[in-house]
């Protein structure tokens, strides 16, 4: 059988949509250029996927997007909040510029809100959905990128985030009424995709791929309501025969055909869908794909009611840089062969895929010469990926070959350092800072004299064109140390001036040195190499080059300390030495999985706790450790969370812990889903914490509550996702709400995120609201007292 993936890196090996995209966004490039480089590189990943292997009618996946998936699947049903209606051409079609306008905002409106793919550093757009949603086909792009491959001579699998997925990570509109959730809206979303469904068999497509991730998730469904919601939504779908039109006879037999309809593949990414797969089967859908790098084999039993339906099995991890090892998968899908067989099922039906989309991992590993080659043989991205895929299900691996020339070994210096793990065998059990807060914070009252409602940052200002060229020309040699470190001193003179002139209180150096808040660090720290093309999307054109933690880390010497330093020395305000937490230096990397997740955690504690002692010394008296993803690498089943948030809290706090009590330390989360890790959040123990919120309007404020949260807080007031400036008056709003929710003692006011994907205009302009607004409600404040 073909092989398969779930889905292929779309940003292209020169991240050729982010250019594009961002050429057309400044308006360089006109609407039909973009056109041509978006259709140039989707054909550039056919020919690429073709000549891979993937070379049968159906293997290769259309997981194009020109913003995110989340998105495209919203726009194709219709999914269009209120305040968006005139996205809606006259024909009830959304354009690439409504489809932009959605995903960016505008002048006048915030955008959909953003957060997390699962457990993943790829970011989506929420739909908002109501009772009132005209929910109807308002995108065929689905269909015309089927048609554009197909063209060029390439019968591709059209994918679409499945109906569940798309249902149960969007959000009630605004003015929905009390009780309702889209999951309300099941019926009429199914519609929709019924309809699109013909529309594919109309133009010939064999198979559609629909995502359903959410399967791999605690849904708090019974089985009973899950094997309803499964069997109106899928259920529904693959009722009815497939049209059987293969790529060779053209969409002739099944044009005009009513109810005809590709085949459907549902993929279940991300981890074990467990006891959701007998209710899946039922379904009588024609293919289920399966994550088997986080679940388990299906068991005979749950296999039961197979029938018919084809297995994908999701041998290859499509998140991490490891090599497969091979000769393991391939005992697996035969062992899962056998099951088939046992439940009555067609073993020559199953065949091998990716456990998730390669979205996750950087195109090729050609491009990466530097690596050192011990290092180099051990890794595999998008590419490479796919040719295992290939290997596994053209039988060219067997299960026997254990130390054949595929087995992974990873057994080279510094994989094993002895002086780190003997330090992390004797760290004691408390990791705790000694002094309670209360005695913090009397201490840091008195040592740093702040204001009632301090103002500050998180930490970057904008990455201009100059401070960018400034590296790149180091990198290179073109600018010797003398030249680079005057550029950057420049840079953070005029830094500190405009905080100074805006009136902020707590100050930051601007972080001018770093590419990346992860990558600095991991160029800095033993046991971790970076790569030199490596870029993977996390949302619309934004890209990171996620660092490989291969082996034990270390700090061979301090790696902020001269740039905070230097900041301080131009200002009596303070300055916040900024560093990252371990759990998202290790949530933004591709890490070992050779030992627990929490033992690198430990090493990468103890890295920066050696910092902070350094930072302190140098006279820095507030130091910022941020843990954005915190929340990220929860696992998306409950039962797994205890253990994770124990060791994830546990690496926070021993990095922390060497600190003085009159050192304050600040940290930073981002994305709203606040509330549910606050006890995680409050194990922490900084003495203040600032979090995203200004795209959900304040509703992370109102599910803080003050009891429970007695340290210093900053909800942000400018959500920094976009270009818009927000009014004075806007952040005098939310700051009012919120203090009314947790008061005005331990209230910061801050943006939501770093500002280092922003303009120098709307930063200034957005920091001058967020002061004038801050000052008013402290006199606001000050007045009742
Ligand atoms: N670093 C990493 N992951 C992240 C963030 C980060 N994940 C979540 C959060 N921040 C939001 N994501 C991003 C990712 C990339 C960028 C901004 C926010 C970004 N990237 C530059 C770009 O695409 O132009 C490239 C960076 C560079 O020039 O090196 O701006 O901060 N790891
Ligand atoms: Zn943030």
């Amino acid at each position: 059988p073909a092989a398969t993936i779930v889905g292929y890196p779309r940003i292209g090996p020169d991240r050729e949509l982010k250019k594009a995209e961002e050429a057309y966004w400044a308006g360089r490039i006109d609407r039909a250029e973009l056109d041509r480089r978006t259709t140039a590189l989707r054909a550039a990943t056919r020919d690429r996927l073709v000549g891979l292997g993937l070379d049968q009618p159906a293997a290769i996946p259309e997981t194009f997007s020109l913003y995110d998936q989340v998105l495209d699947a919203a726009v194709t049903v219709g999914a269009i909040p209120s305040r968006f209606a005139d996205v809606l051409a006259e024909t009830g079609i959304v354009d690439a510029d409504g489809y932009f306008t959605l995903a960016r905002g505008d002048a006048e409106r915030p955008p959909l809100e953003m957060t997390k793919w699962f457990d993943t550093n790829y970011h989506y757009l929420v739909p908002e959905i109501g009772p009132g949603t005209d929910l109807h086909l308002a995108s065929t792009q689905v269909i015309d990128l089927f048609t554009e491959a197909r063209e060029a001579g390439v019968t591709t699998r059209p994918v679409l985030v499945g109906p569940l997925t798309l249902l149960l990570l969007a959000k009630a509109e605004d003015d929905a009424p009390e009780g309702f959730t889209p999951l309300d809206r099941l019926d009429d979303v199914v519609t929709v995709y019924a309809e699109l469904l013909q529309r594919l068999a109309a133009a010939g497509a064999p198979w559609v791929q629909l995502d359903e991730p959410i399967l791999a998730t605690d849904l708090g469904l019974t089985a009973d309501e899950l094997a309803e919601a499964l069997r109106r939504s899928i259920g529904r779908l693959a009722s009815g025969p497939a049209t059987q039109s293969g790529p060779a006879e053209p969409a002739a037999s099944a044009l005009g055909t009513p109810g005809a309809r590709p085949q459907i593949l549902v993929t279940t990414p991300y981890g074990g869908i467990g006891d959701a797969l007998p209710a899946l089967l039922a379904t009588g859908v024609d293919a289920v794909h399966l994550d088997l790098t986080r679940g388990d084999l299906p068991t005979t039993e749950q296999l039961a009611g197979i029938g018919r339906t084809a297995l994908v099995a999701g041998l290859v991890e499509g998140r991490t840089v490891w090599r497969t090892e091979l000769p393991t998968a391939a005992a697996r899908l035969d062992a899962l062969r056998d099951r088939v067989r046992s439940a009555g099922g067609d073993p020559a039906a199953v065949t091998a895929a990716t456990s998730v989309s390669l979205q996750h991992v950087p195109h090729s590993l050609d491009r990466e010469t530097a690596l050192d080659p011990a290092l180099r043989a051990t890794l595999a991205f998008a590419d490479e990926k796919v040719a295992e895929v290939v290997s596994l299900a053209g039988g060219d691996v067997a299960p026997g070959d254990v130390d054949g020339p595929r087995s992974v070994v990873r057994d080279f210096p510094g994989v094993r350092d002895r002086a780190v793990r003997d330090r992390v065998a004797a760290l004691g059990a408390d990791a705790g800072r000694r002094a309670p807060f209360a005695e913090r914070q009397a201490a840091q009252d008195e040592a740093l004299h702040l204001p009632l409602l301090p103002t500050t940052t998180i930490g970057s200002f904008p990455q201009t064109a100059e401070v960018r060229r400034a590296r790149a020309d180091h990198r290179a040699g073109r600018l010797d140390e003398a030249g680079y470190r005057e550029a950057m001193r420049a840079e953070i003179d005029r830094v500190i001036a405009l905080q100074e002139e805006l009136g902020l209180d707590v100050l930051v150096h601007g972080e001018a040195e770093r590419n990346d808040m992860v990558q600095y660090f991991a160029e800095h720290l033993d046991g971790f190499v970076v790569t030199e093309h490596g870029w993977v999307q996390s949302y619309g054109s934004r890209c990171t080059r996620p660092s490989i933690l291969f082996g034990d880390v270390s700090r061979p010497e301090a790696i902020t300390v001269a740039w905070s330093q230097y900041a301080q020395s131009l200002t009596d305000k303070p300055v916040k030495g900024m560093l990252t937490g371990p759990v998202t230096i290790l949530a933004w990397s591709f890490v070992r999985d050779d030992q627990p997740l929490a033992d690198t955690a430990t090493q990468v504690a103890l890295a920066l706790r050696d910092e902070i002692a350094d930072l302190e010394a140098a006279g820095i008296g507030i130091v910022q450790v941020d843990e954005p993803a915190l929340r990220e690498l929860l696992p998306l089943r409950r039962a797994e969370q205890d253990a994770y948030l124990r060791w994830s809290v546990e690496s926070f706090r021993v990095a922390t812990a060497g600190a003085t009590a009159a050192t304050q330390i600040h940290t930073h989360l981002c994305y709203s889903e606040f509330n549910e890790v606050i006890d995680a959040i409050d194990g922490l123990d900084a003495d203040v914490t600032s979090i995203e919120s200004a795209r959900s309007r304040g509703e992370v404020v109102d599910a803080i509550d003050p009891a429970r949260f007695e340290r210093g807080i900053g909800p942000g007031v400018w959500d920094i996702h976009s270009p818009r400036v927000p009014g004075t008056e806007e952040i005098v709003e939310l700051l009012r709400h919120a203090e009314q929710r947790i008061g005005a003692r331990r209230l910061w006011a801050n943006p939501d995120c770093g500002l280092k994907t922003r303009g120098y205009a709307e930063t200034e302009a957005s920091l001058r609201h967020l002061v004038d607004a801050t000052r008013q409600v402290r006199e606001e404040v000050a007045a009742l007292v």
